[in-house]
């Protein structure tokens, strides 16, 4: 028995003996492994989890003898420790040099083999590296131009980012401007557009409110016009002789009458101004808007023509109109009793002035109606008898009225070269009128609105204006002018 232990124990001292030798190497190995154990890449083991686990060092770790073995240790090895045992235990298989089983240890090439062998890889090494040698020379080359290129993208990108910069500033510039600008149209769209378009829109509300009182006019005028046109001036009871008559019989009123002069002939429509001086007034020329053309034929001014009254709105004719009463009617007037003239005017201020008669006669038509004055009085200058003021001599007297016959365009009675056809004061003065050569007033003339006129704006050149010299010479046209006749008394 103790024979068969020795011989166990001899059979492990050469089995332990074989196992130094195999783990020369891997001695070496196992130790950097141990200390760079931390570090190197742990294939196929699995590490401690410290603290909880324990290793095992080796199961097969035999007693440590160096004598009774089939070899011998190296000279001068170091034996080995029971430590390095464990690390070789650790990692057998380090190197790759293992045997088919790993409980027959590593079987790894000696020295001259492993010359051998990177003898022969150091000439494919160095083959290989001839070989690589020039792709390298050429990555090289290319590695510089790709250098050079990237260093002129380099210097490229600076250029560009300056331009960009400057771009930047000039459009930072254009920017500011166009802020500007923007603030500009933006006033003026916020302030100066509505400011305007509210003009405009009080300017609109007016003509839309004219355009409204013109439609509600033209529809009055249209509802008006559907019935047959009748006058609309109603005849007051009270009727006479004359105004003078009227007034006496109650006719108090300023308005339309009919009066009837001669009992042989028939009545007519005149108007009686029963307020001025206190009344009796027989009006027989009124010029007051131009309304009447006044450019008529002798038988025209022998009858009379325009419009005796209107009626404004209060039921009756209160308004004189414009017209002519009738050459025959004035001349019947004057013949039954000493007659009184007033003569009122109106210039385009307002203002007024009268010319007044205490006689005043109309021949008959016999002697184409040759006018009679006298008597002046007024504010206005005495035209019928004494002629334009601004003229002297024999020119004033071509001026004077009172003594002359009537004229129209058509009948020229008048003291400018009788019986030249081409010399007719009424042609070229505008009127029916008594005109000598030619006149200081001209009531039946041409009506011009604004009282100022000129040479050039009459027809033929001459005065031809409702003129009345005395008051406001020959080139300016009144406002409005009247005659009227009453019975003159003495007493009055
Ligand atoms: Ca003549």
């Amino acid at each position: 028995m103790r024979l068969f232990l020795m011989l166990v124990l001899v059979g492990c001292g050469v089995w332990a003996q074989t196992q130094d030798y195999d783990d020369y190497d891997a001695d070496g190995k196992k130790a950097s492994a141990s200390n760079s154990s931390a570090t190197v890449d742990a294939r196929g083991h699995r590490p401690l989890v410290k603290g909880r686990e324990i290793y095992l060092t080796n199961r097969y770790n035999p007693s440590i003898s160096s004598s009774g073995g089939r070899y011998q240790g190296r000279p001068g090895t170091t034996t080995v420790t029971g430590p390095q045992e464990q690390e070789k235990g650790e990692q057998p298989e380090t190197g790759g040099c293992t045997h088919a089983m790993e409980e027959m240890g590593v079987l790894c090439p000696n020295g001259c083999e492993l010359k051998t062998m990177i003898q022969k890889q150091e000439k494919n090494v160095k083959t290989s590296i001839g070989e690589l040698r020039p792709q390298v020379n050429e990555l090289a080359r290319e590695s510089n131009n790709i250098f050079n290129y990237v260093n002129s993208m380099s210097n490229n990108l600076r250029e560009r980012q300056r331009v960009l910069s400057e771009n930047s500033n000039i459009v930072g510039q254009y920017t500011d401007r166009v802020e500007e600008h923007h603030a500009y149209i933006k006033e003026t769209v916020d302030t100066l557009l509505p400011s305007n378009i509210k003009v405009l829109q009080g300017v609109l509300d007016k003509i839309r409110l004219k355009i409204q009182k013109l439609e509600k006019a033209i529809q009055t005028q249209t509802e008006s016009c559907q019935e047959p046109c009748r006058t609309k001036c109603p005849v007051p009871v009270v009727s006479g002789k004359e105004c003078e008559d009227i007034f006496r019989r109650g006719g108090l009123d300023s308005q339309m009458y009919l009066v009837r002069p001669d009992p042989l002939l028939p009545a007519y429509k005149v108007y009686c101004d029963q307020t001025t001086q206190n009344g009796g007034w027989l009006v027989i020329q009124n010029r007051m808007d131009g309304s009447v053309d006044f450019g008529r034929r002798w038988d025209d001014y022998r009858k009379g023509f325009g419009n005796v009254a209107l009626e404004v709105g209060k039921g009756y004719c209160e308004t004189p109109g414009e017209y002519w009463l009738g050459n025959d009617k004035i001349t019947q007037l004057s013949k039954m009793g000493p007659t009184e003239l007033l003569v009122e005017m109106e210039d385009w201020t307002g203002a007024k002035v009268h010319a007044h008669y205490q006689q005043f006669a109309v021949q008959g038509d016999l002697t184409n109606y040759v006018l009679a004055v006298d008597r002046y009085s007024g504010t206005a200058g005495n035209c019928f008898l004494e002629g334009s003021t601004e003229l002297f001599g024999i020119n004033r007297t071509m001026t004077i009225h009172n003594g002359m016959m009537f004229s129209t365009y058509d009948r020229d009675n008048d003291n400018w070269n009788p019986g030249d056809p081409s010399k007719q004061c009424s042609r070229e003065d505008g009127g029916g009128w008594w005109y000598n050569r030619c006149h200081s007033a001209n009531p039946n003339g041409r009506y011009y609105m604004g009282g100022a006129y000129t040479r050039d704006m009459a027809r033929h050149g001459t005065d031809d204006g409702m003129v009345w010299m005395n008051w406001k010479g020959s080139w300016y046209s009144l406002k409005a002018i009247s005659m009227k006749v009453r019975p003159f008394f003495q007493s009055r």
